[in-house]
């Protein structure tokens, strides 16, 4: 019988892979695991529970937070500050950032940067929904709390990225700069098991995501590259989630993309909890990660900490082939 391995076995046994390990990262991704496992456990009854639906909160980018999304967040500042392996966490339902104190917490290296629970609007009608998360090595001295420069940070600098998919099984995949691993929860043994290694994106694909309805908003270069994959009879597949989004292009090929529109300059996504964590994943996998303006995502300047950005993202074909659209219509 084929050996399962666990998520805890695979991070053990990559441990020297990273440079200068203590552990600590280990531990810190050994203790994500754990919380997301909660937060898909809480999501697999949440009907039951009575915890669907919209909290009367909004979180700082203005759009509606559902409870499970308060739930999640709480959850996994809760696990991190009892982790003692995060020196702080900044989240996309926090304004501030969370330094995160105590007796051994205060000298951890590494700080957490989160989407807790991407996709929300899915959540009341049972569609995948996930978490997405990156984790920076702090530049303020260990001896003291952390501050908001250990988060704004270009995703070049991240040491490790991943997401939880909570769909028709849940996955987690993640990579620490070394090629993306892949891990499904099996709910017999409460455990992520190896089942996607070494994931590679495939070169090119014939899905589009993308949320057409904005169409007349989209800049020019968008609209024709859009044009062209509707000539080209490419399917169109679109969820709503990211992370739902982003997994099957990763897997399957094509793109993702949520361009810049008239009413949103600046895109909807967020740089440091939605867009870096992804693109650092994509890249590793082979797949290429832009703005809508030609720029590489991971090397996008940020000075706060719920910056947006338009993105693209993808097989790499396919990325080059949009960003040829948005170069001979630029300023359009
Ligand atoms: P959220 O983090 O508040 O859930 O918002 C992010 C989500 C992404 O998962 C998804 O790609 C996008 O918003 C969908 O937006 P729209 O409904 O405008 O297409
Ligand atoms: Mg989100």
């Amino acid at each position: 019988m084929k050996r399962i391995l666990t998520l805890d076995e695979f991070i053990l046994q990559r441990q020297k892979d990273f440079k200068h390990a203590s552990g600590e990262l280990t531990a810190l991704l050994r203790d994500i695991g754990v919380a997301t496992k909660i937060i898909n456990n809480a999501i697999n009854k949440a009907g039951l529970l009575n915890i669907l639906g919209a909290a009367d909160q909004s979180n700082t980018s203005g759009d509606d937070v559902q409870k499970l999304d308060i739930y999640s967040n709480d959850l996994l500042i809760d696990c991190m500050k009892s982790s003692g392996q995060c020196a702080g966490i900044a989240s996309e339902e926090n304004e501030g950032i969370i330094p995160i104190s105590g007796v051994h917490d205060v000298s951890s290296k590494y700080v957490m940067v989160t989407d807790p629970l991407d996709g929300s609007s899915n959540i009341d009608v049972n569609v995948s929904v996930g978490t997405i998360f990156g984790i920076y090595r702090r530049l303020s001295d260990v001896d003291g709390p952390c501050n908001v420069n250990d988060f704004l940070q270009k995703g070049t600098e991240l040491v490790a990225a991943g997401y939880v998919l909570y769909g028709t099984s849940t996955m987690l995949v993640f990579t620490t700069g070394n090629g993306v691993n892949g891990f499904t929860l099996d709910p017999s043994i409460g455990e992520f098991c190896l089942s996607h290694p070494n994931i590679r994106i495939p070169q090119t694909g014939n899905f589009y995501s993308v949320n057409q309805g904005y169409y007349l908003k989209f800049p020019t270069g968008v609209r024709r590259f859009l044009s062209h994959c509707f000539e080209e009879k490419r399917t169109l597949r679109y969820i709503g989630s990211m992370v739902a989004d982003v997994h099957r292009t990763l897997f399957k090929g094509g793109i993702f993309t949520y361009p810049y529109t008239s009413d949103k300059p600046g895109g909807k996504l967020r740089l440091l909890y939605e867009c870096n964590p992804m693109s650092f994943i994509v890249e590793q996998a082979g797949g290429v990660a832009i703005d809508c303006h030609g720029n590489r995502i991971m090397e996008q300047e940020i000075t706060e900490l719920h910056q947006k950005t338009s993105i693209a993202i993808g097989s790499p074909d396919i990325v080059e082939e949009m960003n040829g659209f948005i170069e001979r219509f630029k300023g359009q």
